[in-house]
């Protein structure tokens, strides 16, 4: 009788990394009665602060906070001796922990994972462990920490330096003596600036070498913030439950104030109170817009700067350490004990690699442009491969053969952070996609490792096997993290957010910047909709619900959301005068637009009197004439007015360098169809006969319109057409209203929600035209003739009633050879794409509309320039 071949080890769950992920992952995992077996590569717990042990490594977000909140007894036996708590406490904690739920007997130490491939057939994963074992498990799960792959040493001659060498990352356990020694520091991010006050009182000449100054404020340390202590005490759960919600992790309310609205006293005084308080979510909440608008950044930018150079003695090395070049919070900001006051002391000196870089690292030392030093001893701070790094080392193969490092080669793909197609059963802790490094991670961890297991409970139960992202969600979570990382000031910088640290890395913002609450609703939203987005399988089961779990841009939905908080009453319930007055208020503090050249009113003649207009001619040069847009505000027919759409005509004016001439028209209930046509007809007339009087360049003419606004201006097209003129050479329909029919999808799908409801729209028909004309297509101009008009731009917004109308006109144009450009304003509402400076993912839809105008005019001047 043969032997049995060994069977190999078999676990439910595989999980690499025993730090804050790992150990948690495992107590929830038994809790459900899963097998399950830890790798890690290190001698005891702690991942990260296992291997992070330089002088000086604390965390950065207050250790009150960045603690396990699963087991409240816990939280009684374990009190933190310090605001923010050094590597040694934060590890002993982690091992308390780990003896406190008895976690090691599941833990294999000094046990890295070198490899790991799915078992299509047996539905498993097959791990390869250091010397070769395999280990099989049905689900694979990767806590292997955001920071955990060090960034190789990316300098020339690093590996001949015959003294000693150091990573901050992977310092010596029996820790490191400088005393009397010359010692090169190299890197200025956080574990530099930790370390660097803490080498110096060793070191007999310490020599930092800075490639970018970094912001950096007094961490203030000393004992854990007293309103924090009474916060919890007063309520545990509730302080919890509100960091859980909360932006970054953190019970931090956000600011609604606004840096170019507050006082220079009022500026001083939030700068102050957070710089004494010493917690990055505080200094990063000092004005609502500090993280999306320059200007605003740059007044918190400044204000450091000064702190460092009344800091710093000497001139020259505090303009050096005074940080240029990118956007405060853009790189992780520091927190310091000292650091800027380091550089006072006789034996410290900083070079600045900006004006004189390395050339290379000698046998002894290091050779800079201008200089060559000797050194007893160098230490690299330089940083991770941050975020991938661990997961595309691992040697993943998933279906079909694919690598994750193949599958990432331009940039990390993941739904939710959590899991990867063609990686069924593979999840990933705080992975890309996911808030991790921008929050508090203690509370990433423990709502990802609470979804995980949530997600593995309800595949036993309903006897599932698999669980995978679908191509459609993974690529609509992508974008919507990419779209959250464009309204930020993040993607202009060279930061490890962006994987801008590693040579040849691709620049992709990794992290998910739209906060902790937000994030978690998402994930929650996925699971009450029965795993959108996931495909899920068992024995003889297929389970999927595909869709795009969040697809509105984010800036859009901030709107939406505070609109709705207001509680606004219907408009479709008020009267003309009411709804009017409403539109007024609402108005009221909203940014003003760009500037532009000049702005005059006036009036023009009307078919039955004067109306009124406003020209907004734009600024710089070229001087002379320039084309001329008749544009058409918004409003249903019955609301809006020249200051309602100014704020657009301004960014139209200044995108596209046209003199934009406002024109309002005659509104319902009061005189009612065709009258609006019928002037704005008039409107377009008259700015042709008298170009040259507007500045403009006869024969370049165009009309623009937002809405009903884009209703009249297709309409004047049509009537010029049919009366031989004028001559109109383009036609820019902002989600523009076409047709009286309702019936479309889009009235349906976007009906209510959005500001602009197929109620509303009802209501503005009913005040504009009597049903028997609605057909007329100087009411919905889809109905007419449409060969042998201008060509057109047609902006349709993914969540708007008119989405398919607009959709509808531009086709219809098409097959009346009319060229037509169809503009879609992804993840748009009605409303969104005209409010400036408010809805900043707005901006790149309105840059193609100016653009639009500038084809229609193909011989005008170059244009000034917005961003
Ligand atoms: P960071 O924040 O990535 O900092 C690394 C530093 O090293 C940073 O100043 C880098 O300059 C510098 N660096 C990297 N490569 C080089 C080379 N080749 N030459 C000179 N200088 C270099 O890593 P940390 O370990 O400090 O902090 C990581 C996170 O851990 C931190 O944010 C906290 O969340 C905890 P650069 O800015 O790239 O020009």
């Amino acid at each position: 009788m043969n032997k049995p071949a060994s069977v190999p080890e078999q676990f439910d769950a595989v999980v690499v990394g025993a730090g804050f992920s790992g150990l948690y992952m495992l107590y929830r995992l038994r809790q459900l009665g899963l097998s399950v077996k830890v790798f890690d590569s290190a001698g005891d717990v702690g991942g990260t602060w296992y291997w992070n042990r330089y002088p000086g490594a604390r965390c950065d977000v207050p250790t009150t906070d960045y603690t396990f909140s699963f087991d409240p007894e816990l939280e009684k036996e374990w009190t933190w001796s310090e605001k923010y708590a050094t590597q040694p406490e934060i590890l002993e904690y982690l091992r308390f922990v780990a003896d406190r739920h008895e976690l090691r007997s599941d833990i294999e130490f000094s046990t890295a994972v070198t490899a790991a491939r799915w078992d299509e057939p047996a539905k498993q994963w097959v791990i390869t462990t250091g010397g070769g074992r395999e280990v099989r498990c049905r689900h694979y799960i990767m806590a292997t920490g955001c920071l955990s792959v060090a960034k190789s040493p990316d300098i020339e001659g690093a590996e001949r330096f015959a003294g000693p060498v150091y990573f901050t990352s992977r310092w010596p356990h029996e820790g490191v003596d400088f005393t009397g020694q010359r010692v090169a520091v190299i890197g200025t991010g956080s574990s530099g600036i930790q370390s660097i006050p803490l080498i110096a009182r060793q070191a007999s000449q310490l020599t930092v070498f800075q490639r970018t100054a970094n912001f950096s404020i007094p961490a203030h340390n000393g004992p854990a913030p007293a309103e924090t202590l009474r916060q919890l005490d007063e309520g545990r759960d509730a302080y919890r439950d509100a960091a859980r919600w909360s932006r970054g992790g953190v019970p931090v309310e956000p600011t609604d104030v606004l840096a170019g609205a507050a006082s220079e006293e009022v500026r001083r005084e939030r700068f102050e109170a957070a710089w004494q308080q010493g917690e990055l979510f505080g200094i990063l909440n000092i004005f609502a817009d500090q993280g999306v608008n320059p200007a605003a950044n740059d007044i918190v930018a400044e204000m450091i700067r000064e702190k460092i150079r009344a800091t710093v003695n000497d001139p020259e090395t505090a303009e050096a350490l005074c940080p240029r070049g990118h956007y405060f919070g853009t790189k992780r900001p520091c927190l310091d004990t000292g650091y800027f006051e380091t550089f006072n002391l006789p034996h410290v000196r900083l070079v600045d690699l900006r004006k004189e870089p390395i050339v290379s690292i000698t046998e002894d030392g290091i050779e800079t442009a201008g200089e060559s030093f000797g050194f007893d001893a160098i230490v690299y701070a330089t940083g991770f491969d941050a975020m991938t790094g661990a997961l595309v080392g691992a040697d993943v193969t998933g279906r079909d053969g694919l690598t994750l490092k193949d599958k990432w080669v331009a940039g990390p793909s993941t739904y939710l952070g959590l899991m990867t197609t063609g990686f069924p059963n593979f999840f990933m802790l705080t992975g890309p996609g996911s808030p991790s490094v921008l929050s508090n991670m203690a509370v990433s961890i423990e709502q990802h490792v609470d979804w995980v297991a949530g997600c593995l409970k309800d595949l036993r139960d309903e006897g599932l096997e698999t669980i995978e992202p679908t191509e459609l969600a993974e690529a609509g979570w992508n974008q919507h993290n990419q779209d959250c990382a464009a309204i930020t000031l993040h993607p202009t910088a060279n930061s490890w957010y962006m994987g801008a640290n590693v040579p040849g890395k691709p620049r992709v913002f990794l992290p998910y910047i739209g906060g902790v609450g937000a994030y978690r609703q998402a994930c929650d939203d996925v699971v009450t909709q029965d795993y959108l987005g996931f495909t899920r399988t068992g024995p003889g089961a297929v389970r999927c619900t595909d869709g795009v779990i969040r697809s509105m841009q984010p800036d859009v939905a901030m709107v939406m959301e505070f609109v709705n908080a207001l509680g606004l009453p219907a408009m479709e319930t008020l009267s003309a005068a009411e709804a009017r007055a409403l539109m007024a208020a609402t108005a009221e503090d909203r940014p003003p637009g760009p500037e532009v050249g000049e702005v005059t009113d006036g009036v023009i003649p009307g078919p039955d009197g004067d109306l009124p207009y406003r020209l907004y001619r734009p600024a710089g040069p070229p001087e002379g004439p320039r084309p001329v847009v008749v544009y058409f505000h918004g409003g249903g027919w019955v609301l809006g007015n020249l200051d309602s759409d100014d704020p657009l005509c301004r960014d139209l004016c200044a995108r596209s360098g046209a003199v934009v001439v406002s024109v309002n028209y005659r509104h319902a209930p009061e005189v009612r169809f065709p009258a609006a046509a019928l002037d704005a007809f008039a409107a377009v007339q008259w700015a042709d006969a008298n170009a040259i009087e507007l500045g403009g360049i006869p024969g370049q003419l165009a009309v623009a319109g937002w809405s009903a606004g884009a209703n009249v201006a297709a309409v004047a097209c049509q009537l010029a057409r049919d009366a031989g003129g004028p001559r109109i050479t383009g036609q820019l329909l902002i989600c523009p209203a076409v047709d009286s029919d309702l019936t479309r999808p889009s009235y349906e799908e976007n009906g209510d929600g959005y500001i602009l409801t197929t109620a509303l729209m009802r209501w503005f028909w009913d005040h504009y035209a009597d049903p028997a004309d609605r057909g007329d297509p100087r009411a919905a101009p889809l109905r007419g003739d449409l060969a042998g008009l201008p060509p057109a731009c047609i902006v349709a917004a993914d969540f708007d009633p008119l989405r398919d109308e607009g959709v509808a006109y531009a086709r219809a144009l098409e097959a009346a050879a009319v060229p037509v450009r169809l503009t879609r304003a992804r993840g748009h509402t009605h409303t969104s794409v005209t409010m400036v400076d408010v809805v900043i993912s707005g901006a790149p839809v309105r840059a193609e509309m100016a653009a639009a105008l500038g084809n229609f005019f193909p011989a005008a001047e170059p244009r000034a320039h917005v961003s």
